[in-house]
């Protein structure tokens, strides 16, 4: 556990004077991207972190562990509260379930609103909250618990927490219709080695290309540790390894739209009859039919949690010089390079580039770790 001290906190709030300005439409942004929003909005770092100005004291204990999101934990009267699980976010409104296995549709409390600013939303799934009950199916979120293992990314400069407290992330990728995207892999693999929740790689849609084809990829992450999973949704290859994973855990499934996220959950659990949708034949992209991220609670134990399809993955709060750290195949050369500050991009006498030189690092894999430290979205 963190330490913890309560003391005054000088929090920083939303600069309320700053207009975010939509410049593109809403519709088209959610069609194209399955988040309502555009992408085109970055910093020069290699992902963002907000903007912060105003100021305001409140009571409460600041958490020194900095990855559990909320910095703040608020003094409340935990007697009047119950305690829940937010199963999904829409808007405003949250549902929370209790362990009895209640459901609350709630509001959040303002002062949480205004804290803890650089969020795109104040809850995300997969949030422990304290809440007060207000009848029997409404209530009021009071305080949000420290989290742990959180999917995150950037969404216009600001932090989007896809889901909060799970144990590991499914990283699906479709081997056509739509083409495979091992850089979206990397990306997602960062994210996870980053937030420190195991990855999972699942390369869905086998049945339509020749599964030997698909060797070579798989070795690369298989020789660095990674489970790499080669299924179907469809015809059932590998959906029982992918259901032995999950049982018991928690599980995200994050990927593009259209690459079988839906699909694998209810292959994996027919009872959960999830909406799918085809590709569009005249791009090869998902339609994004899934639009909220929720957790569902699997038959076999555990829960998993389905996510809208996502064109771009922008990190959240990556820096270049983080990047070559969260690459498991280039991490061992980098104390061998010449200058203890090499980005192992343009340098001489680096050990990084030597090794894609002579073959023993992947090139695929060397390219995309310069694209992801440029900044570059996926
Ligand atoms: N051939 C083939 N098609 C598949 C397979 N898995 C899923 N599909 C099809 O791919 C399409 C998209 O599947 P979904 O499960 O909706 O994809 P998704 O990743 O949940 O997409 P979003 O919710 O939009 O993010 C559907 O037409 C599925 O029938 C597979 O293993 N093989
Ligand atoms: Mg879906
Ligand atoms: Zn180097």
């Amino acid at each position: 556990m963190p330490k913890k001290r309560k003391q005054k906190i000088r929090t920083d709030f939303r600069k309320k004077h700053e207009s975010r300005t939509r410049q593109t439409d809403l519709t088209r942004d959610f069609r194209e991207h399955g988040f309502a929003e555009d992408e085109s909005v970055r910093g020069e770092r290699v992902s963002g972190k907000g903007e912060l100005t105003r100021k305001r004291t409140v009571i409460g204990e600041v958490s020194e562990d900095e990855e559990s999101g909320l910095a703040v934990h608020l003094d409340i009267d935990e007697t009047v509260c119950l305690r829940g699980r937010v199963l999904s976010v829409h808007g405003l409104q949250s549902t929370v379930q209790t362990q009895d296995g209640k459901l609350y549709r709630c509001a959040t409390r303002r002062l949480l609103k205004t804290l803890s600013t650089d969020q795109r939303h104040v809850v995300a799934a997969g949030d422990q909250v304290l809440f007060r009950a207000e009848n029997e199916d409404e209530g009021f979120i009071e305080r949000i618990e420290p989290r742990h293992g959180m999917l995150c990314r950037t969404s216009k400069g600001r932090q989007h927490v896809i889901v909060a407290n799970v144990d590991q992330l499914l990283i699906i990728s479709s081997a056509a219709e739509p083409v495979l995207k091992p850089n979206l892999i990397d990306r997602f693999l960062v994210t996870a080695e980053k937030a420190r929740i195991r990855p999972i790689i699942c390369i869905n849609k086998i049945d339509l290309v020749d599964a030997a084809d698909l060797q070579p990829l798989a070795g690369v992450y298989g020789q660095m540790g990674y489970q790499v999973v080669l299924m179907s949704a469809t015809t059932g290859a590998g959906v029982a390894q992918v259901q032995r994973l999950v049982r018991g855990k928690e599980s995200v499934v994050a990927g593009q739209s259209g690459v079988g996220k839906s699909s694998l959950l209810n292959a994996i659990d027919p009872e959960l009859g999830l909406r799918v949708n085809t590709v569009s034949e005249e791009n090869q992209k998902g339609r994004h039919t899934t639009t909220t991220a929720q957790l569902i609670p699997l038959t076999c134990g555990g829960y998993a949690v389905d996510t809208p399809g996502i064109r771009q993955f922008q990190l959240w709060d990556v820096t270049p010089e983080e990047v070559a750290g969260f690459y498991r195949d280039i991490r061992p050369y980098v104390s061998f390079c010449r200058f203890p500050d090499c980005t192992h991009t343009h340098e001489s006498e680096c050990a990084v580039k030597d090794a894609v030189a002579d073959g023993r690092l992947d090139a695929r894999r060397y390219e995309s770790y310069c694209y992801i430290r440029e900044g570059d979205p996926a």
